[in-house]
């Protein structure tokens, strides 16, 4: 979705409609980086800048397969690493990213704050921190000694399963780097403690002072071209525009002033617990109605056997997609035609607070119009034309810009549709004449570095190591590991309709490591029953060790609309994040099984869409 779309479909929810009711795929994706950043800095998004790439002197990558996922970023960071940059990556399964990495690190899935502090434990015993930027800029550092002295190396690489030798190896990368960037995505946020590894990881730039300085930092890297601009409109839970939230007295005002709303309108009470939960409400009745606009959630929810139930029982579903044929799109009583990114006008915002403005290449088709006007047209309908009646996007930027928020330094107010079409420009911008790269964020013009807390410092938060919500017992012996592939996006409803990216990547999968395949007796290609205590699916095998052994990974990209038994979200855990709400798609608990009755093919996309149940194979 646009900027403007995203503004939109908020402003009639919390504002006109009156419901805290909302959720995005933001929190299947980045809601723990997010929740992360606030805590640990004080306000979400990134510090730095891609900029920083071509300082930094050592990448550490945890939980980003960046090769698949961000191949024009990954060639960027290679560049850097042929001129002499170390690369560590930390990732359980050997992606094409850990192939290219100066040291890789095989870790246990869900592990990572172990590491992490045995990594922060290192850098402080050998000296490699910067006591006058913890003096200076942090708070919290007294308890980190006695916390960290729990994770000496040999308890790590106990709990991790790398080598002490590694570890090591890597907290020396680290501590004699002059610049360092971490990099992550999904590894570290889908997770049950998503939020505790970015506090873990931006615990280490603060103990070395890598931070808000050209070459280093924490950079999340965000997954949906639009995430970050979603999330500063506040498309999800609490969010209000411009990094506010309808839990904070003075935010609502604010907000109640910008959408024109008497005081008072908008409510705090009835803040919903992520979108898991969402589906959960739906499915007993507490939710009736509901419009999913630009995601796949049949698809793409975790343990999606809830959001099935959720749509059956709901009395009212509409859905807004580009594509007629969609798991989801199945359930809805309304289907709204939405245009593409290629049809409309709108602003996206990337992973470093860069604004681009997308032009149409083309009309849209038929009654496809764009999702800011479906959305408007909606509001208007019901009665809100007060609050609705834009002539174009444009117009809705321009009441955007007026979010400007001095508190985090969101700040559009120098942008304009008009300089956006002669380059992107990056935010904080507050003049029309200033410069289009921002590269870095607190630091003010005289270069004083202040965080957006109350002390201007950041925090230091000590986060124990604890196991994932699911851990494999003798009933569902092995580690499912999810994620994606190079050649497709997420739920195939674009590129699983181009024939020569299904050549590249041409159907789903498991992997599984050849230890475990012999004593399953599996072979490549054989039928394998996936089952966790939600689910089954059933996948034809890839035997490789690039997985660890006890370990499997299965894409998620291969759905309903592609056959029975196939949708690896029949089987994922909804456990979640307690801070962040975000899904452990990561690690959960399943069986293996070969499938003795012969393996139907896998039938090419179609028009029909099959039963949702997966009972027989
Ligand atoms: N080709 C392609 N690119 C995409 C997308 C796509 O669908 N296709 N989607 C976009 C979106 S929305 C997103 S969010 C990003 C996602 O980008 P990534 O997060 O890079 O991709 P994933 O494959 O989900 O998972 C990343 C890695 O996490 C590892 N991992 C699993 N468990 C653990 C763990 O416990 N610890 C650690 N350290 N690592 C672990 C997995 O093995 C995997 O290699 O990609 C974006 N880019
Ligand atoms: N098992 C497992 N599950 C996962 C993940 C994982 O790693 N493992 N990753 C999670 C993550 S990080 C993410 S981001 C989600 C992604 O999950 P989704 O967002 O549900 O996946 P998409 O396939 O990107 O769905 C986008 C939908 O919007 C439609 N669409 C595209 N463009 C437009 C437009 O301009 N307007 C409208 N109205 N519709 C449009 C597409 O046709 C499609 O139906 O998946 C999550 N699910
Ligand atoms: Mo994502």
């Amino acid at each position: 979705m646009s900027l403007e779309a995203q503004y939109l479909a908020n402003k009639l929810a919390k504002g006109f409609v009156g419901t805290n009711q909302i959720e995005s795929n933001s929190r299947l994706c980045m809601a723990s980086a997010g929740t992360g950043y606030k805590l640990s800095l004080g306000a979400d998004g990134p510090p730095g800048s891609y900029r920083d790439f071509e300082k930094a002197d050592v990448f550490f990558v945890i939980g980003s397969n960046t090769a698949d996922c961000h191949p024009i970023l990954f060639l960027r960071m290679m560049d850097r690493v042929k001129a002499g940059a170390k690369l560590i990556v930390v990732d359980p399964r050997r992606t094409a990213t850990a192939e290219k990495a100066d040291l890789y690190l095989q870790i246990k899935p869900g592990t990572d704050l172990a590491l992490l502090n045995g990594l922060l434990h290192l850098l402080h015993e050998n000296g490699h921190t910067d006591p006058d930027f913890i003096a200076a800029h942090t708070e919290g550092w007294e308890a980190m000694p006695g916390f960290l002295a729990e994770y000496p190396p040999a308890t790590v690489a106990e709990i991790t399963g790398i080598p002490e030798a590694g570890i090591r190896e890597a907290a020396s990368l680290i501590g004699r780097a002059g610049e360092w960037m971490s990099l992550w995505t999904m590894g570290l946020n889908q997770s049950t403690h998503g939020t505790w590894n970015t506090n873990a990881l931006v615990n280490l730039h603060l103990a070395t002072g890598a931070i808000c300085r050209s070459g280093s930092g924490p950079f999340s890297l965000t997954g949906q071209p639009n995430a970050m601009g979603g999330r500063e409109m506040g498309y999800m839970g609490p969010g209000l525009p411009g990094q506010r939230s309808v839990l904070v007295d003075e935010e609502r005002a604010f907000v109640e002033e910008l959408w024109e709303l008497p005081p008072d309108t908008l409510r705090k009470d009835g803040v919903g617990q992520g979108a898991v939960e969402m589906f959960q409400k739906m499915a007993d009745g507490a939710i009736k109605a509901c419009w999913i606009i630009c995601t796949n959630p049949v698809a793409s929810v975790a343990n999606r056997g809830t959001v099935i139930e959720g749509l059956e029982a709901a009395d009212f579903v509409v859905t807004q997609d580009v594509f007629a044929e969609t798991e989801t799109n199945t359930y809805a009583d309304v289907v709204l035609p939405g245009a593409m990114w290629t049809e409309t006008e709108g602003v996206l915002i990337n992973s470093e607070r860069n604004l681009t403005l997308a032009s149409p290449a083309t009309d849209p088709p038929g009654e496809a119009l764009a999702d800011w006007q479906i959305i408007a047209r909606v509001a208007c309908a019901m009665g809100y034309e007060k609050g609705f009646s834009y002539e174009s996007a444009e117009d809705v930027f321009e009441e955007i810009k007026r979010a400007w928020n001095p508190k985090t330094g969101w700040d559009l107010r120098g942008v304009t549709y008009e300089r956006l079409r002669a380059g992107s420009v990056q935010w904080p911008a507050a003049r029309e004449e200033g410069p289009d790269r921002n590269p870095i964020r607190y630091v003010d013009r005289d270069g004083e570095l202040s965080f957006p807390r109350a002390s201007g410092r950041a925090v230091f938060y000590a986060r124990p190591h604890i196991p994932a919500a699911e851990m494999p017992d003798d009933d569902f012996p092995f580690v499912l590991n999810t994620g994606r592939l190079q050649h497709q996006w997420h739920t195939l409803t674009k590129t699983g309709k181009v024939a020569r990216l299904n050549k590249l990547n041409p159907g789903p999968f498991v992997e599984l490591h050849p230890q475990d395949a012999r004593e399953l007796g599996i072979v490549d290609g054989d039928a394998v029953e996936v089952a966790s205590r939600r689910g089954r699916a059933v996948l034809p095998a890839v035997v490789t060790d690039r997985v660890r052994p006890g370990c499997c990974f299965a894409p998620f990209h291969w759905n309903d609309l592609f056959g029975d038994c196939l949708s690896i979200n029949a089987v994922t855990s909804d456990a979640v994040d307690p801070v962040s709400f975000q899904p452990e798609l990561k690690v959960c608990a399943v069986g293996l099984a070969k499938v003795s009755s012969p393996r139907r093919p896998c039938p090419s996309p179609s028009s029909r869409l099959r039963s949702s149940t997966c009972t027989d194979h």
